[in-house]
């Protein structure tokens, strides 16, 4: 019900909506109406009643919530459970905490605020207040541990169709990045709660560059936002639905039919094939042509001396 309700504010945005449509719209009576706009409060939602003209959501809530995400959320295989947080450390932190308590499958938790982000191998992940999107995702697939990194692959492949639904030709740097011109726009973590033989959980973390429209000093070369790319705001609530609707799509394809299924996409949108590369491997230095990406997610390297090298984590420069 609440989520319903908020969708309808959502969507009458700017206008204000009477009590009597709303309780209309959502077949109950204007006192339930008003009990639910008050628990809505309570939770934090910015909501203003004006006697006579009704209920509206404030311009902040309406560009991200956890319940205008939920709505949008439309598909029923991984029954995502948004929970959604104005500030946290770090949504991978909690969602790590969450799956070690047994939550279910489909847990999505999301930050308006990361105040210490991550990346991989102690790295740093920048989320700016109120513009991008952090996200983690609580998945328990019955899947083998070897093939458990390939679900970067996957959520890869989904950020690239995302960004391309927004008119944003993104491409896919191996084995995480997804990058406009050689600039970041998204990064994915995919971190892993296992027994000796048995994937426990697998918590996937995605963060989206969405309206920034400045970074830390640091990453002004590297980074870009859809905002920058577009000139124009994005509505938070929606990209991540959409993400998630996708990566529901592709998630089902990758569990009945392996990565193998996706492996055409992924080579489409692969900003790495063909490029002369650099990888540092097991305190290796491998320089050569990326040539392919294996059933395994595997990255295929020829050197310069013809040998082949097949990298299976690591971080990738172009040469
Ligand atoms: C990643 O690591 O790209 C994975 C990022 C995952 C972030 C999500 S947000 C939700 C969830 N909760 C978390 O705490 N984390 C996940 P890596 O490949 O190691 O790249 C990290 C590097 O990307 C940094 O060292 C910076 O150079 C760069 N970087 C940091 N913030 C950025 C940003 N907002 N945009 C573009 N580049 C960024």
């Amino acid at each position: 019900m609440k989520s319903k309700l908020l969708s309808i504010l959502t969507e009458t945005y700017p206008e204000y909506i009477s009590g009597e449509k709303l309780s209309n719209m959502l077949n109950c009576s204007r006192t339930a109406v008003w009990k639910h706009i008050s628990q809505l409060k309570k939770e934090g939602y910015e909501i203003t009643a004006v006697r006579n003209k009704g209920y509206l959501l404030e311009h902040s809530e309406v560009s991200y919530s956890g319940h205008g995400v939920q709505a949008k959320l439309f598909l029923r295989y991984l029954n995502y459970k948004v929970m959604f947080h104005a500030e946290l450390q770090s949504t991978q932190q909690l969602a790590q905490q969450l799956a070690a308590e047994g939550i279910d499958e489909g847990a999505l938790i999301l930050a308006d605020h990361q105040s210490t982000g991550r990346g991989r191998l102690g790295r740093e992940w920048s989320t700016a207040r109120g513009t991008g999107i952090a996200a983690s995702l609580i998945l328990k697939p019955d899947i083998p541990i070897h093939t458990a990194s390939q679900l970067t692959l996957v959520a890869a492949v989904s950020a690239a169709k995302l960004f391309r639904k927004y008119g944003i030709e993104a491409q896919i740097k191996w084995p995480n990045d997804i990058l406009v011109n050689h600039k970041k726009i998204c990064g994915i973590l995919t971190e892993m709660q296992a027994d000796p033989d048995r994937v426990r959980a697998l918590i996937l973390g995605i963060g989206l560059n969405v309206n920034e429209t400045n970074f830390p000093p640091s990453l002004t070369e590297s980074a870009v936002s859809m905002k920058l790319l577009k000139n124009k705001n994005f509505d938070r609530a929606e990209v991540t639905a959409e993400l998630f609707n996708i990566f529901e799509v592709d998630y089902r394809l990758f569990l009945a039919e392996s990565f193998t299924a996706l492996k055409d996409e992924w080579i489409k949108y692969s900003a790495t094939l063909g490029r002369k590369v650099q990888v540092v491997h097991n305190n290796q230095r491998i320089q050569g042509t990326a040539v392919t990406i294996e059933d395994s997610g595997a990255l295929k390297i020829i050197d310069d001396t013809g040998k082949e090298h097949l990298i299976y984590s690591g971080d990738v420069t172009e040469q």
